[in-house]
């Protein structure tokens, strides 16, 4: 059975009458009907009206290496016809998950040479709280198991992940957290920032809020701090420079671990193999998923730094956890082949030296001088709009969030696909986007812009 056997319109009924989405009002999607996207191509998805749309998410900050591949195709199709599926359990192995584990070693930072795998980013980050906390206990120090977040953080959204995320809405829909999780303040300059305040100063500012959150638990109490490079669902915030070595220095002086979680800056998006690596920081976890597989497949690889894989290795005994799918055969193939497209097609430098700036240049001459953006900013090929009714201001329209929206379904039906969320529009695009295509999503952007003005100005 296919799904060309249905029309679009039955599968739209058929979606409505069954299936529970993710991150949706099902009420308000079963009135309009799913966007349902059926196939995809390079840097573009074609969706139910037979538009071609160009994908400025990457599907969600996924698709690095665009759709469409071939050859990853056929790597899952060769690993599924001789091993589809063995635990990695009770003494097993199987070869792909060995070989992807020494390839993460060579790419990741040096004092990162150990991989746990799961299926999302969800569970990495599930397995990554449970490790922290179980090194401390292996330390001799059990107590020592507060993890200090962020606001507006996103770690996914199993009940570990909500509870470490700061998403207000999903911590409403929890009915109780995992305890001895706090959240700081986020660094975001362009809301957060005192007037006349540097942006270095601001830096340093939000990282003492992580100071601050150690010295009111007691060091002793504190096990980790853990953030994403550049938050990402949270609205592509990209800290100051000053704030990730702060941190740094911070968590090195009261010995609390590092945790980055790399869901969406791994693999290339800010221009080197891991954010870690364009922030010269030393983390002692790396969270990461998404684009180990362009997508292609679902996986997630969590990187141990050696001080924790040490302990674990000498002192652990048994670690009671793992998946079903920890180290799938299948996904790991993927994987291995979508690292090696990567790496053949230089995309992580292309990132760095040419898509990357040119990326931020084009936000800055084509984007940001427009009426209804405040601010652009991106990092490598990960970047986002302000969108204001007064750019002098920053005053926003009411209700929040609702311009975006607005900028944002002029973009879909002006073919270019992007995320709004809160008054912010994302970008993060496939790393195969060229100069062309850059130019492409801005012409299409500018004109959304130009459309949602119409629009906002009514009202
Ligand atoms: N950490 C980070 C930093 C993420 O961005 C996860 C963990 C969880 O990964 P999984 O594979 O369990 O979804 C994510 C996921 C959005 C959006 O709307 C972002 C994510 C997921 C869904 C939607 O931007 N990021």
């Amino acid at each position: 059975m296919t799904y060309q056997n249905y029309s679009l319109k039955q599968l739209q009924q058929i979606d409505a009458a069954h299936h529970l989405h993710p991150f949706t009002d099902h009420k308000e999607l079963r009135e309009a009907g799913s966007r349902i996207i059926t196939h995809a191509n390079g840097p573009f998805i074609y969706d139910s009206e037979g538009a071609e749309i160009l994908d400025g998410m990457a599907g969600l900050w996924c698709v690095n290496i665009g759709y469409g591949r071939d050859e990853l195709a056929e790597a899952a199709y060769a690993q599924m016809k001789e091993l589809p599926y063995y635990n990695s359990f009770f003494k097993c192995s199987t070869p792909t998950p060995v070989l992807l584990s020494k390839k993460l070693a060579e790419i990741a930072p040096k004092h990162v040479n150990q991989v746990f795998y799961g299926s999302s980013g969800s569970e990495a980050n599930d397995t990554a709280l449970r490790l922290v906390r179980h090194y401390w206990a292996l330390e001799g120090k059990p107590e020592k198991n507060r993890i200090i977040s962020r606001k507006m953080a996103y770690h996914g959204s199993t009940v570990a992940g909500t509870s470490l995320g700061g998403m207000d809405g999903m911590h409403k829909q929890l009915g109780g957290a995992v305890p001895n999780i706090v959240h700081v303040m986020m660094p975001y300059a362009y809301e957060l920032a005192l007037p006349g305040e540097s942006d270095h100063d601001f830096g340093l500012r939000a990282a003492k809020a992580v100071e601050d959150a150690i010295l009111e638990a007691g060091a002793d109490k504190v096990a980790a701090f853990i953030g994403e490079p550049v938050m990402g669902a949270g609205g592509v915030k990209i800290p100051p420079v000053s704030y990730w070595p702060e941190v740094q220095r911070i968590c090195r002086k009261y010995d609390v671990l590092l945790m980055l979680d790399e869901v969406i800056t791994g693999y290339g998006r800010t221009g080197e193999w891991f954010a870690a690596q364009t922030l010269g920081i030393e983390p002692d976890t790396i969270t990461t998923a998404k684009a180990l597989t362009s997508g292609y497949q679902p996986l997630s690889a969590l990187l141990v730094g050696d001080r924790i894989a040490s302990t674990l290795v000498e002192k652990g005994g048994e670690f009671n956890h793992g998946y079903t799918y920890s180290g799938h055969p299948v996904a790991c193939a993927v994987a291995l082949k979508n690292l090696e497209i990567i790496e053949r097609e230089g995309l992580v430098d292309r990132v760095r030296n040419d898509t990357g700036p040119y990326f931020a240049k084009a936000l800055q001459e084509r984007i940001a001088g427009h009426d209804l953006v405040g601010e652009v900013r991106s990092i490598g090929l990960m970047g986002a709009i302000e969108i204001v009714k007064d750019k002098a201001t920053k005053e926003r329209f009411l209700p929040a969030g609702s311009a975006a929206v607005t900028v944002r379904d002029h973009a879909i039906a002006n073919g270019m696909m992007l995320r709004a969320t809160g008054d912010t529009m994302i970008l993060s695009p496939p790393l195969i986007w060229t100069r062309d295509t850059i130019d492409m999503a801005c012409d299409r952007i500018s004109k959304a812009l130009d459309l949602a003005q119409v629009d906002l100005r009514k009202r």
